[in-house]
Parts: C-alpha cells; structure tokens; sequence
C-alpha cells in the first residue's frame, strides 16, 4: 500500500496492539502525529506537559497493565527530558517502546547543528534501552517497529527504542505492513541438569530460602512461585522491586526485615529475577559466604563476583520456578515458624511512628488491587519493605535508578492504563515539584487518581543525611506553593490530611471513581526509616532473632 512511514508507524503499532501513546509533538515528528491522527478511533495519544512525565507515564502503564508502554519524543532534548523515565523503566524490567525522532538522515553524525541536534544521539538512546535501532526508509519501519516488539518479549523486559528521521516519516512510497505472531511469550527454557542440580541441593538443605525480585514479577511468574513455595514449605523473602509476588497474607512471605531473620539461618539459598546486589555499595544483598546459592535469571550478569552462584539456572522465572517444583520433594511444614518472624518483623515495623501509622492507614484505604506508587519521600522508604503488598504491580517503586520525581507521572501512566482501579501517589514536597506541572495532564484526561503530597518544606531525606554526617545541611530547603491554591488553579480537588486518619478517610471517600485529587499531608521531622528497608543491617544492631542467633542455640521451632 502507499502510505507515509509516519502513517507505516501508527499501523504496524495498531497491530502490534497498542492502544496508548504518551509523547510531545514538534517538527520532527509531524508525520508520525498525523500517522495517529488517522489512527485516533485506535490508538489514544495521550499528551502530557513534559517529556519526562511521557517517559514515565509508560512506564506506569507498562508496570500496572503487563502491556507495552509506548512514548515518542523529539530528538535531543525531548529524548534527554525522556532519559531519566527510560532509565527507571530500565531498572524496573518494564516493557517501554521508545519511539524518537531525528534530524535529517543525511544530516546525522556530521555536526552541522541542525534544530535538537546532540552529539551521538543513538548512543544516548543505546545507554536507556537494552535494544535500539534506527530507521533508514519508509519501507523499513513496520519492520523495525516488529523487531522493537519483539525485542520486549525477548529476554529481561527492558525498554527498547526506535529512532525515525523526519524525512523517513515523511516519506510516500509502496509499504508493506508486517504480520504480527499469535504469541511471542515462548520464554527461557531452564537447562534440566541444572534444575536436577539444584534440586538436589534444595532437598539437602536443612533451611533454605528464597529471595525474589522483580523478574519474577516481570515473567509473571507469581503463581508458580507460589506453588514451588508451598511444595517446599521455603520462606519467600521479596527484594523492593519484587514485593507482590507472593501476597503478604500468605505464611511464607518474608520482607526485608523479616528476610534478616531466616537469612541468618540459611543454608541453602535460592535467589529468583534479582540481582541480589545492595544498591548503595554494590555488595551481596547478604554475604556470598555462608549458605550455598542456587541463581534463576535470564541474565548471567546477576551471579557475577562479588555474588556466587553454586547453581546457575539462565531461564524464565516461571518455567525454572515450575520445573523445580516438579524437581523437588515436598515438605510438610516449614523449617521453623514463621509467624513468629513475620510477628517480629511487624512489631519492628509498628514501632516506627508515625511512619507505621502513615503506611497502615493508607493500605487499609486502598484496595488490594489498588496501585501504590511509592517516591523518594520518607513514608516511600518504609513502605517499601513495610506497606503489605497483596497482589502482583501494587506496589511501584523507581528501584535501583532511585529517580526524584517518577512518582506522580508513573502514578498518571497507571491511571491512564487502569480505570476504576484506585490509584495512590505519595511523594514529598520535593519530589513533587519535578512534575507538578502535570496537574494539567491528570485534569485534561481525567484521571482517576489521589496525589499524596508529604509537605515538610525540605528535602527531608538530604536535610536527615547531612545533618547526621556534618552536624548542618544546606540547599535544603523549599518555598512551596499553597497547594490549596495550586490545586484550584488546576481544577482539582483538594483536601488537607493533619493525620493519618484523616488521610485513610480522605481516600476512602474518593475511591477510585473521583477524577484527580491533591492532598496535601503536613510533616513534621519524621524517625529514620532506612534500618528497616534494606535485608542487611550491615553490622547495626537490631532486636535479637527470634530463631536464635546464628551459631547459637535455636530456639525451638
Ligand atoms: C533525580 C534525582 N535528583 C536528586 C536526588 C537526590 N534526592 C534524594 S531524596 C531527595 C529529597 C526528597 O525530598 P522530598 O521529595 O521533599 O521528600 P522528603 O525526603 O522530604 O520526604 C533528593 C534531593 C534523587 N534521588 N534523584
């Protein structure tokens, strides 16, 4: 057929079944925008003020729906404003499509200045995506956008990118569409021997343990683990990024505080879709040494030194969690009890007020399938080892790339790809400055979500970590807007919650059938929360284990 590459563009997308594009419109990319214009009865372009907030808004979308997220922004800036989204999405396994445009084809690599022209544009888009190619012909696009497709179902979930020049876009010549496969999620098939081995290894152990991450979010791999879990009666202690994967309810699901518990016990140790690595000093997330450790990850990079894998198992979480399942004999009960770990993990927890008193009244106003998205504020920090998390997508945070400011935008992206599910942002009053803007974006679509707002008029997390290091902070603090003000100046709705009671009842009342609503929730100093958020303490002491200390006397199960 004869079309434009821009009308090829939104096309093979339609087919590839996107239905949401976020992005920002400009020269380069007038082809492609007028491609889904005449897709609009098919694909939404969803426009929000800023491309970061693009970024983001699919990868919230991604992260809550399973589906693809999709963004498209100009070259050079727009896909600098988009790189700190990528980034996140990226660190998060979440299946985001870039689409960015260029300068003139004929123009690239040779510096002549051209509008949004930045050096080695490609490799910026290569540093945020595990995939990118560009488009050299209009017939080459539905082309690559298959490839770019099928890259996301390829391997981790990690964006992907497609670069397209505007003389390509603009481009009419005779293109052929490209068919799309019935089902393209084949996965990684473990090695059998490799199971055998770690299954043998599992069965041998006195107390093993597993630790999951993300991955096992991202091959939707829930219910198998659930399944291996309760054949081996094993604890499931879940990384940040991997909270969810088993329901909190369930006996066996550890946190990270509960994680320290049983870790300190373990002899064998099974780590699934994690990278095991401490994000502040690249060590073990508990040390090499000790208890033996079986890998499941589809990258080889995660049992890489200073981490050791006695087994290493390269596949898709779910196949490797359901052959070792049938690998493995069944166990009647757990090593020890387990209560009593998750009684004195909470207990820890409660203690930590008002933080606990902020976490416990927001879960108890959200739904089990409503969706947290959790920022850099200090009730985030708690909550990402402490918030209970019942169903898989939840509970979202930036993990390892630790973004300022993703947590409104992706709480949008999550509200675009999920009506009728209630969804919560909280940030601080920092945080929420990078993209208050987007206010716009939530009243012009709508959308059905509650923005928490913990002001304490400062970079509250850097004002606690300078003050403890050098007695003083600086470059701390903030003038806020009156967000009473700011909120009416956008049409939204507001309310103020002076406590945590009030804030449960406040989204209690809006539900998830309101249209946007700004909270402002007023803080004072709140109690460190970093002790509780990470497996290891790093030698700081803590309430001694329930199960004993390690090489002591156990206390009985
Ligand atoms: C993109 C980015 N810029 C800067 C930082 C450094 N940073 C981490 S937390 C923080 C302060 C957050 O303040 P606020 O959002 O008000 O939350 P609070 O700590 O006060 O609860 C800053 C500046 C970061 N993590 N990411």
């Amino acid at each position: 057929m004869q079309m434009t590459g821009g009308e090829a563009l939104a096309q093979q997308l339609a087919r590839e079944g996107i239905k949401d594009v976020f992005g920002i419109p400009g020269v380069q990319l007038d082809f492609a925008v007028d491609g889904l214009r005449q897709m609009s009865n098919e694909i939404r372009f969803v426009v929000p003020r800023h491309e970061q907030t693009a970024a983001y808004m699919a990868d919230g979308y991604a992260r809550t729906t399973g589906r693809i997220g999709t963004c498209m922004v100009v070259p050079g800036p727009g896909l600098l404003n988009a790189a700190a989204g990528l980034a996140t999405a990226y660190a998060c396994n979440s299946p985001v499509l870039a689409i960015v445009g260029t300068i003139y084809s004929a123009a690239i690599g040779r510096g002549y200045g051209l509008l949004h022209e930045i050096k080695n544009q490609s490799g910026v888009l290569a540093a945020v995506t595990k995939w990118n190619a560009l488009a050299r012909s209009p017939q080459a696009v539905p082309g690559l956008v298959r490839e770019a497709v099928a890259q996301l179902h390829k391997g981790r979930k990690q964006p992907v990118g497609i670069e397209i020049p505007p003389d390509v876009l603009s481009a009419r010549s005779e293109i052929d569409l490209m068919p799309v496969p019935e089902d393209e999620d084949e996965g990684r098939r473990p090695n059998p021997a490799a199971i055998e081995r770690a299954a043998a290894l599992l069965d041998q152990s006195r107390f093993p343990v597993v630790y999951v991450g993300g991955g096992v979010l991202a091959a939707g791999a829930a219910a198998a683990l659930q399944a291996f879990a309760e054949r081996l009666q094993v604890p499931v202690v879940m990384s940040e990024n991997g909270r969810g994967a088993l329901s909190d309810r369930h006996p066996l699901a550890l946190n990270a505080v509960g994680g320290r518990a049983v870790f300190a016990h373990a002899d064998v140790v099974l780590v699934v879709g994690s990278r095991f690595s401490d994000t502040g000093l690249g060590a073990p997330a508990w040390p090499a040494k000790g208890p033996r450790y079986i890998y499941v990850n589809l990258d080889a990079d995660v049992w890489a030194p200073p981490r050791h894998a006695d087994v290493a198992i390269e596949a898709d979480a779910r196949l490797a969690l359901e052959a070792l399942r049938a690998a493995v004999a069944r166990r009647a009960a757990p090593a020890v009890a387990l209560e009593r770990v998750r009684d004195w993990a909470r207990l820890q927890a409660d203690a930590l007020e008002p933080l606990a008193s902020w976490v416990r009244h927001l879960r108890a106003a959200i739904p089990d399938d409503g969706v947290l998205v959790s920022e850099l504020t200090q009730v985030g920090y708690f909550a990402r080892a402490n918030y209970p998390v019942y169903q898989p997508g939840t509970l979202i945070t930036c993990g390892y790339q630790g973004t300022l400011g993703f947590g409104f935008p992706t709480a949008l992206g999550a509200a675009v790809g999920n009506p009728g599910r209630t969804i919560v942002s909280i940030t601080g009053d920092g945080g929420f400055g990078w993209a208050m803007q987007e206010l716009a974006t939530a009243r012009k679509y709508d959308l059905g979500l509650a923005i928490v707002v913990f002001a304490d008029g400062r970079f509250g997390n850097v004002h606690a970590a300078m003050t403890e290091k050098f007695g003083a902070a600086h470059g701390v603090d903030l003038t806020n807007p009156k967000f009473d003000r700011l909120a009416a100046a956008f049409d939204i709705a507001f309310a103020r919650a002076d406590s945590p009671a009030d804030l449960q009842r406040i989204l209690h009342h809006h539900g998830a059938s309101g249209g946007p609503l700004l909270i402002e929730a007023p803080v004072a100093d709140l109690p460190n929360p970093w002790p509780l958020t990470r497996l290891d303490r790093h030698g700081a002491s803590g309430p001694p284990n329930p199960l004993g200390e390690p090489g002591g006397t156990r206390s009985q199960p």
